[in-house]
């Protein structure tokens, strides 16, 4: 890998994967709709629109790997989630193919499975349970990484990624929280272990109150160094955790219960 996109790089994980992944390849190509500042030393920035065909040539032109973590990241009106996270993501794809990309790792999100229950143990080879509009889109990235992976032969990794922020500060966020560093071990397992096809794993640290059974990304070599349990005494002391009935009975939580009208 000599020349590496970062896409999404404003965003709450971009800002500190750009971060971690300073002066890991020779070339880091960190791109966002919005100002992302200056080019660090060994990166170059590109402003670029995921919804425009001419920038999205632009982005992956010379590029060997891509972390695609741009696009919307939390639930949006269906025309929105259409245009960037569909329709960007597909031609995102089509562009890196004709322009030679080898591996890509796609941000699917745990909302791609949300609306399963709590408890139950995910290891990847399940349905999909999309829990929004949002999730949906993230379901639509997986198949597409499946589709490029089969038919044009790109090794494709999706990471389910879960809470990725500093802490973890409920229940569920127990379950599914990931460290920035953790997480960037399972980017860089995406675009330089041999061998890969297309792959679905967890985006998640090691923690025991997981409903995840990461074994595909342990196979891949996925070794996470934190864990949550360092909150478990703190969150059970703590306030109980928001939301209504369905969002407390889901893996996806609030994102499940949006306009939510069934039986879950
Ligand atoms: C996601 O997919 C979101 O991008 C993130 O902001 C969190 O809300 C996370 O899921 C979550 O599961 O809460």
């Amino acid at each position: 890998m000599r020349r590496v996109l970062l896409t999404g790089a404003a965003g709450g994980i971009g800002r500190r994967m750009r971060k971690a992944l300073a002066n890991v390849y020779p070339v880091l190509r960190v791109s966002d709709v919005v100002d992302i500042g200056p080019a660090a030393d060994g990166e170059e920035v590109m402003i670029a629109d995921l919804t425009d065909p001419a920038d999205l040539k632009r982005l992956v032109d010379g590029v060997d790997g891509i972390i695609h973590l741009g696009g919307l990241s939390v639930e949006n009106e269906w025309s929105d989630i259409l245009k960037v996270n569909i329709d960007g993501t597909y031609r995102l794809y089509e562009e890196a193919y004709e322009a030679g990309v080898r591996r890509i790792v796609f941000a699917s999100s745990n909302h791609a499975v949300g609306f399963y229950p709590r408890g139950q143990i995910l290891d990847g080879t399940e349905r999909p349970r999309p829990d929004c509009r949002y999730g949906l889109s993230k379901v639509f990235g997986e198949a597409l990484s499946q589709y490029f992976a089969d038919n044009y032969g790109l090794g494709i990794l999706s990471i389910r990624i879960g809470w990725c922020f500093e802490k973890s500060d409920t229940p569920r966020t127990l379950g599914s929280w990931v460290s920035i560093g953790d997480l960037t071990q399972l980017c860089r397992l995406g675009l330089e272990m041999p061998g890969l096809h297309h792959e679905i794993v967890f985006g998640v640290s090691d923690n025991s109150r997981t409903w995840w059974d990461n074994r595909t990304a342990r196979r891949l070599g996925y070794a996470p160094q934190d864990s949550s349990d360092q909150w478990i005494a703190e969150v059970e002391a703590g306030a109980p955790e928001p939301g209504n009935e369905v969002a407390l009975a889901v893996q996806g939580g609030p994102f499940a219960s949006t306009g939510y009208e069934g039986d879950p």
